[in-house]
């Protein structure tokens, strides 16, 4: 029984050492665990908060490896399951030192891709109070993506409050078209929902903040806030009652990776609501920790505890 619960891919990076070289010129790599779900769910738990993980793995050395580091995040596997019919999927990911990094993903066919409705059959919703959802699981494949769907059916039958977050991997997907529709369509099942400014140009054709907050507060009933990260600017918010605000962002002097910025941006909304924050308050710590994420270099070793987001404000505030 966890108060947070979310479904996706473990995604095992294989991080390139050498700065600015081409992924098939890089010798040296360091293994590390990524998937933005699991991400999530890691800084959930940094910051104290209790944290089931929906997935699968092959029965395999990097099906081993993400477990081990599962449990050292203390994340609950309860609803995780092994196969040796398919493999862990894995990435490479180049290291850069300007703008975003190049990736690789070896994932089609994956054990996770097979995640069948049925193993969501035993979840116990009892304790949980936040649900988070992105747009890369229902990416992976059909299987998944009908998984995704049931899962969605047992949240809202339990009334549980869920993020989402579109989360756009465009080569995950069959085509750019069918990307747009599902991502959009799954959107109306978030209560808050957690678009990049970039994404707005590709869903709905739009860079303007409020335009595309506009779009996911028309798309659903059940959508109340809309929250539409700029990146170093902060984040621009708008609710359902028509209010509307900016709270900006941290300034970084040295950005190292960019990657797991947009997770650690959703794990700080989520934790500070489930600590009873305000809306703004949560927008300043999921700021916070999209800062912090981008000045470390695996995708989730830049999430703090709570003592490191207490200095982390003591720094910047002074
Ligand atoms: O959001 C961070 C993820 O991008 C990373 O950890 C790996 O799941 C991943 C992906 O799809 O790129």
């Amino acid at each position: 029984m966890s108060e947070f619960l979310t479904i996706g891919e473990p995604v095992v990076t294989f991080g390139a050492t050498d700065a600015d070289m081409d992924l098939a010129d890089a010798l040296n790599y360091k293994k590390i665990l990524g998937g933005a779900e699991l991400n999530v769910a890691v800084g959930v738990t940094r910051l104290g908060h209790s944290a089931q993980y929906i997935s699968a793995v092959g029965a395999d050395p990097l099906g081993e490896f993400t477990k081990r580091e599962l449990a050292k995040e203390n994340i609950g596997t309860d609803y995780m399951s092994e196969t040796a019919d398919y493999w862990t999927a894995f990435q490479l990911k180049q290291r850069v030192t300007k703008g975003d990094p190049e990736t690789f993903n070896f994932r089609k066919g994956s054990a996770a891709a097979h995640l069948t409705a049925d193993k969501l059959d035993g979840i116990n919703f009892s304790d949980v109070k936040m649900v988070h959802l992105s747009g890369i699981f229902p990416a992976i494949s059909q299987t998944s993506r009908a998984t995704f769907r049931h899962l969605i059916t047992l949240i809202e039958e339990h009334h549980v409050p869920t993020t989402y977050d579109p989360n756009l991997r465009p080569s995950l997907w069959e085509s750019q078209e069918v990307m747009i529709e599902t991502v959009n369509d799954l959107a109306k099942h978030g209560e808050i929902v957690l678009p990049g400014i970039n994404e707005g140009e590709i869903l709905m054709g739009s860079r303007d903040p409020e335009a595309i907050a506009d779009f996911y507060l028309n798309n659903s009933e059940r959508t109340h806030t809309v929250i539409v990260k700029l990146g170093a600017e902060g984040a621009f918010v708008k609710t359902d009652d028509g209010q509307s605000y900016t709270v900006p962002g941290f300034k970084v002097e040295h950005v190292v990776d960019t990657v797991g910025a947009g997770d650690g941006f959703a794990l700080g909304i989520i934790t500070a609501l489930l600590e009873g924050l305000t809306m703004p308050e949560a927008v300043r710590r999921a700021n916070a920790v999209g800062a912090l994420a981008v000045q470390a270099p695996g995708d989730n070793d830049g999430y703090p505890t709570q003592a490191q987001l207490a200095d982390f404000y003591a720094t910047y505030e002074k």
